[in-house]
């Protein structure tokens, strides 16, 4: 065997111009659902909450405009460089579905310019309940819906309601204007999702967000 000091073709780690990268890439993150049932507000709230100590990232997708990226810059929730919004200009669900390349080169994007991430959160468009993520585009998915359609939700299923990692139901301040039974929608999503977690969340009383953060946190090494 030649000692160490003996080789003399080039190795890749004695490269000083390219060292080895951070391996380690962000936990990527889906945020589905129906227009309207607080996802830009959710993910607001969790980039007020958690960029105090991780690295947070936020891609959107919007189908004509940049709406949702506009709403998070204009509430400074996350500096303008965190940012970057793909608009699908077609249905929401192909370009987190199908043709995941716009949102993929948004990521690459993201961390190239600014180094390693923690997590990234991706928020669809967003168009009815069938609406889910492709597993090469996030690792794990997250469906928030609303009470304010009423309490037949979760019961009517899809497969954003029986496989998304977490299913957050959202707006429960509004439960008792729309006479939505809360023990009605977390016993149809207990039979939906058999032992997928269900969170019930109000984001205006839990401006943090709380019981998502958590579940986010955990997966972060
Ligand atoms: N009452 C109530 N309104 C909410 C809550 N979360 C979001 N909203 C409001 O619902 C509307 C739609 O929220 P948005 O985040 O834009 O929904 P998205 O289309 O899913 O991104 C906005 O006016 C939000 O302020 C909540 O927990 N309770
Ligand atoms: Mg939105």
């Amino acid at each position: 065997m030649p000692a160490e000091d003996e080789h003399t073709h080039p190795h890749p780690h004695d490269d000083p111009h390219n060292p080895l990268p951070d391996t380690r890439r962000a936990v990527r993150i889906g945020i589905g659902g129906p227009v309207g049932s607080g996802k830009t507000a959710l993910v607001a709230a969790l980039c007020r909450a958690m960029s105090e100590d991780l690295r947070v990232a936020v891609v959107t997708n919007d189908i004509y405009t940049t709406e949702d990226a506009d709403f998070l810059l204009r509430n400074g929730v996350l500096p303008a460089e965190r940012i970057r919004a793909v608009e699908t200009g077609c249905c929401p669900h192909t370009a987190i579905r199908d043709d995941i390349s716009a949102n993929l080169d948004a990521i690459e994007e993201l961390e190239e310019s600014l180094g390693p991430l923690d997590v990234i959160l991706v928020e669809s468009g967003g168009d009815n309940l069938t609406a889910t993520f492709s597993r090469g585009l996030v690792d794990r998915q997250i469906f928030v819906v609303d009470v304010a359609g009423g309490d037949k939700v979760p019961r009517k299923g899809g497969p954003g309601v029986t496989s998304a990692d977490l299913l957050v139901i959202n707006k429960t301040d509004l439960a008792p204007l729309v006479g939505a039974d809360l023990g009605v929608m977390q016993r149809d999503a207990a039979a939906r999702r058999g032992d997928l977690p269900t969170v019930f969340l109000s984001l205006v009383e839990d401006r943090a967000a709380k019981p998502v953060q958590e579940w986010i946190r955990g997966l972060v090494p």
